[in-house]
């Protein structure tokens, strides 16, 4: 099979960063808290350990001027950064140690003196073919060949940032294939079905999101039912009869409650099976999702390096989140709190938090398909904000990254990201001037495409 090649410059450029790195004995590495970010992390500690380092690991939840300044005063000698830091270039490049970033979102400025590996530099888009893991990976088998077992680790990092669903692209081609011939990964067809418990599984799944069904377990007994399919059963036992009439139901009511073909073709994407954790990269990634955004972060470094305590408390973490993720998006769309402006629709998660998967969640199966979802979380003083998009808008001109960037910048705060996904944060009583001022510039956006 002919797999992606990498660019010269990458490769040079990863070069340069394990020699940046070679020369020190302690290294503070910095990520983000989400399932790449703990990924990237995880990838780094192991590479690291391997080598004979020390490191201390800090995860953020976003890099801020607040974020940025603990970075600039950790006194380190050698700083590696993953999946954060490209708009923060400059400023590191005016720190005096030695610094690796290894980022995948948008690039705002070029390097001067640090060392910087971002896709988006090579003509790779760090959006679909390449994440904060995808770049930890290939600079941690840059530095040593026997680190391609953290492939695992990797694929579990692009599938949290979704770069999976219209097939692995670009750079993370190159990881997939490596794995697979190296047999850390096995792909396995997709399915609408969960492999556990079904009543269990139905219940507490977000993807597929089937209206007035997940979440509550009377509901999913009753379509168990009408498929003709005894309640305790997992998914993994049904026989192929069963399985067959169980994913039309599914895929009928995914139709009726309008979910776009392009969601739905999304939700069978083929599962990669990680041989040596004896897990899906889905569930993977889930855990040390869960993990990073707890109140203990280390936890998900913890899992994933490998730690059973860790990985253990992550699972417990990780499926009361679940509840509780479920249980916030049932209470946005059914009591009425998803209201829809011109060209944006929004939903206050100020009381459930969880605001960026509630976002993902309404756009691909509850909301209007046409239009961004914006998540507005107002429980502190500097409101989070979330938004999502689609493929589709994409095509008509839709930059959440730029639209982020400009509104939270201009209500006195910063945001960022992916065109697809970016997320900003304000002072929260400006949140009716930010949603029209976001109206407008979505508005402007669609008309400078058919222009
Ligand atoms: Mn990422």
């Amino acid at each position: 099979m002919d797999s992606f090649v990498l660019p010269p410059k990458l490769l040079t450029d990863l070069s340069s960063a394990v020699d940046t790195i070679r020369g020190h004995p302690f290294i503070n590495v910095f990520s983000h808290f989400d399932a790449d970010g703990i990924t990237s992390a995880s990838i780094i500690a192991k590479a690291l350990t391997r080598a004979g380092k020390e490191f201390s690991v800090t995860i953020f939840p976003t890099l801020n001027d607040e974020n940025m300044q603990i970075i600039e005063n950790c006194g380190a000698e050698c700083v590696i950064v993953t999946d954060l830091g490209a708009s923060y270039i400059k400023r590191f490049d005016a720190m005096s140690c030695d610094v690796v970033v290894l980022d995948h979102h948008t690039v705002y400025d070029q390097a001067e003196r640090i060392c910087y590996a971002n896709p988006h530099l090579y003509g790779i888009d760090g959006m679909v073919a390449g994440c904060g893991a995808t770049m930890a990976f290939l600079f941690a088998i840059t530095l040593d060949e026997r680190n391609w077992d953290l492939s695992s680790l990797a694929i579990a990092g692009a599938v949290g940032d979704r770069q999976h669903i219209n097939g692995m692209q670009g750079l993370n081609t190159y990881l997939l294939d490596g794995a697979v011939e190296r047999k850390f990964v096995e792909i396995r067809p997709g399915s609408l079905i969960p492999s556990g418990d079904l009543v269990e599984e139905f219940t507490l799944s977000l993807e597929p999101f089937i209206r007035d069904v997940s979440g509550n377990p009377d509901a999913v007994k009753q379509m168990l039912s009408e498929a003709g399919i005894a309640v305790g059963k997992r998914g993994s036992d049904l026989t192929p009869d069963e399985a067959e009439r169980l994913s039309s139901m599914v895929a009928i009511k995914l139709i009726s409650q309008g979910v776009t073909r392009e969601k739905f073709e999304e939700c069978a994407h083929p599962v990669y099976y990680l041989s040596k954790l004896g897990m899906d990269a889905e569930v993977l990634s889930a855990l040390l999702n869960a993990g990073g955004r707890s109140e203990t972060p280390g936890i998900g470094v913890g899992a994933g390096m490998g730690d059973a305590t860790c990985m253990e408390k992550a699972a417990e973490i990780s499926n009361e989140s679940r509840k509780a993720v479920m249980d916030a998006i049932v209470s946005v769309v059914g009591s009425d709190n998803l209201h829809e402006m011109g060209n944006i629709q929004w939903f206050d998660s100020s009381e459930s938090g969880s605001t960026g998967i509630i976002c993902s969640i309404i756009m691909c199966y509850l909301g209007n398909p046409d239009k961004p979802t914006i998540g507005f979380n107002g429980s502190e003083e500097a409101a989070h904000i979330s938004s999502r998009s689609t493929f589709s808008q994409l095509a008509k001109g839709i930059d959440l990254a730029a639209a982020m960037k400009t509104c939270c910048t201009a209500m006195g705060g910063e945001g960022g990201g992916h065109k697809i996904a970016a997320g900003g944060s304000f002072p929260r009583d400006r949140k009716d001037e930010f949603l029209h001022a976001l109206d407008a510039l979505i508005a402007s956006q669609k008309a400078s495409k058919t222009a």
